[in-house]
C-alpha cells in the first residue's frame, strides 16, 4: 500500500466531522503501522485531549462498517468494566470519538473511511530496551484484556479479515505464489522457501488444534505487537491499541504475537540478522504477567500450547512477509525493494532462536502452572 500514505487529504476538514473538544491546531502523520494511515491531531489548549485520526485501509479491510462495529462494541464493553479496585476502566484501550452525526466513522467523498480516537496522554511505546517491569506489565494487560472480553455480549464479532491467523489458508496462498509469483524473487528466496517447508507439518498441527475446537475460541486482539501496548512513565501498562483485528480466535495468537515482537532483540525488519535473537530474559516476566491476568480462565490445553504459540506466530509472519515479497509487495507498506524479504529473513532467524529456547520456555511455563 505504498501510494496511499503519500496522498493529500483535507485533514482539517475531515477532523471537523468528529466531536473533538477544542480545535485542531496541528495535524501531522504519526505511527509506524503497515496498513492504515495515521495522523496526530494536536489541539491548542492544554486542557483538551489530543487525538488520533486514521484512514482505514479499505483494501485490506473489506467491510469497514463491520470492523468499526466490532471496535465500538469492544471499546464500550471495556470502558464500562470495573477495574480490580472497583473503579471504571478509563484507559485500558483508546476511547473512540464519534462523528457529529453519532457514527463511529466518517466516509469522505472519495470513499475513504476515517475514524478518531482520544490520544492516550502521557503514554509511551518506543523503548530501546524493554525492562522486566514493562514485559510483566505488558503480559498482565494482555491477560486482563482477554479476561475483560470473556463476557462481551452480542454474539461473535465480525471477521474483519477472514482466516487472518488460519495457517492452512496462509500456506495455500504461499503455495500459489511460489508457483506463480515473480520468478526472479522466487530464485532469490529459495533458501527461505525451504525453511518454510521444513516446518510446515509441525505448524499445521497447531493450526488444526485451534480450528477443530480443541483450543477454545475466545475474543482476541490478533495484532498484539508490543508497540500496540502503551505505558506511562512509571512503566505501568496503560492501554492496548489497534483493535482493527479484534475477532474471535485462539488466545495463543495474542500471546505468541506479543512475544514475537517483545522477544526479538532487533526490529522485525532489521536486515542485520546477527542482531536477531530471542530474549529469554523478557519471556519469564511477560508470561508471569500474562498468567496473572489470564490464568483464571485458561484451560490446560491453552497453557500447554503457550510456548508453541511463539513459534507459530513467528512462522505465520514469516510466511506472510515472504508471500508478499514473492507476489511483488501487494500488501505491506515497504520503504525499500527487498523490505519484505528482510522481514521474512528476520522472522526465520528469530524462529530458529525460539526453537533453540523452546524447552526453556516450556520449563518456565510448567513452573508457573505448578505454582
Ligand atoms: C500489520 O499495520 P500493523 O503494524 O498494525 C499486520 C499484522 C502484522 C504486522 C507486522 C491487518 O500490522 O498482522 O503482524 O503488520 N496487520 C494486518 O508488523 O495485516
Ligand atoms: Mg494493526
Amino acid at each position: 500500500m505504498t501510494t496511499d500514505s503519500k496522498r493529500k487529504y483535507d485533514l482539517y476538514g475531515i477532523a471537523g466531522n468528529f466531536r473533538l473538544s477544542g480545535k485542531a491546531a496541528a495535524i501531522g502523520p504519526t505511527g509506524e503501522g503497515h496498513i492504515n494511515d495515521t495522523f496526530l491531531i494536536k489541539t491548542g489548549d492544554e486542557t483538551d485531549p489530543d487525538y488520533i485520526l486514521q484512514r482505514v485501509n479499505n483494501t485490506v479491510f473489506a467491510d469497514v462498517p463491520g470492523l468499526m462495529e466490532n471496535m465500538a462494541r469492544v471499546v464500550r464493553h471495556i470502558l464500562i468494566k470495573p477495574g480490580v479496585d472497583g473503579e471504571l476502566q478509563q484507559e485500558k484501550t483508546a476511547r473512540l470519538i464519534y462523528t457529529v452525526e453519532g457514527n463511529s466513522f466518517y466516509l469522505d467523498e472519495q470513499g475513504n473511511y476515517w475514524r478518531c480516537f482520544e490520544y492516550c496522554r502521557n503514554s509511551y511505546h518506543h523503548f530501546k530496551d524493554v525492562s522486566v517491569k514493562r514485559a510483566y506489565e505488558g503480559g498482565k494487560i494482555l491477560g486482563d484484556f482477554q479476561a475483560m472480553l470473556l463476557d462481551l455480549p452480542g454474539g461473535p464479532l465480525y471477521e474483519t479479515i477472514p482466516d487472518f491467523h488460519h495457517l492452512a489458508v496462509r500456506l495455500h496462498s504461499f503455495d500459489i505464489t511460489v508457483e506463480n509469483g515473480l520468478q526472479q524473487r522466487i530464485d532469490i528466496a529459495a533458501g527461505e522457501i525451504e525453511e518454510i517447508e521444513l516446518r510446515r507439518e509441525e505448524m499445521l498441527a497447531v493450526d488444526t488444534l485451534a480450528r477443530n475446537g480443541t483450543i477454545p475460541w475466545r475474543v482476541t486482539h490478533n495484532d498484539t505487537k508490543f508497540n500496540n501496548i502503551l505505558f506511562d512513565k512509571h512503566e505501568n501498562a496503560l492501554c492496548i491499541i489497534d483493535l482493527d483485528t479484534v475477532m474471535n480466535g485462539a488466545v495463543l495468537y495474542d500471546f505468541g504475537d506479543a512475544l514475537r515482537t517483545l522477544g526479538n532483540t532487533a526490529a522485525e525488519d532489521d536486515p542485520n540478522l546477527s542482531r536477531v535473537d530471542f530474549n529469554m530474559a523478557l519471556f519469564e516476566p511477560f508470561a508471569r504477567g500474562y498468567l496473572k491476568g489470564a490464568g483464571g480462565f485458561l484451560t490446560p490445553i491453552e497453557i500447554k500450547y503457550l510456548a508453541h504459540s511463539v513459534k507459530f506466530m513467528t512462522y505465520i509472519m514469516a510466511v506472510r512477509f515472504l508471500t508478499d515479497y514473492l507476489a511483488g509487495d501487494l500488501y505491506y507498506k515497504i520503504s525499500r525493494p527487498a523490505h519484505n524479504l528482510d522481514r521474512a529473513r528476520n522472522q526465520i532467524r528469530l524462529l530458529k532462536s525460539v526453537e533453540d529456547k523452546f524447552d526453556q520456555m516450556e520449563r518456565i511455563l510448567q513452573r508457573f502452572s505448578a505454582g
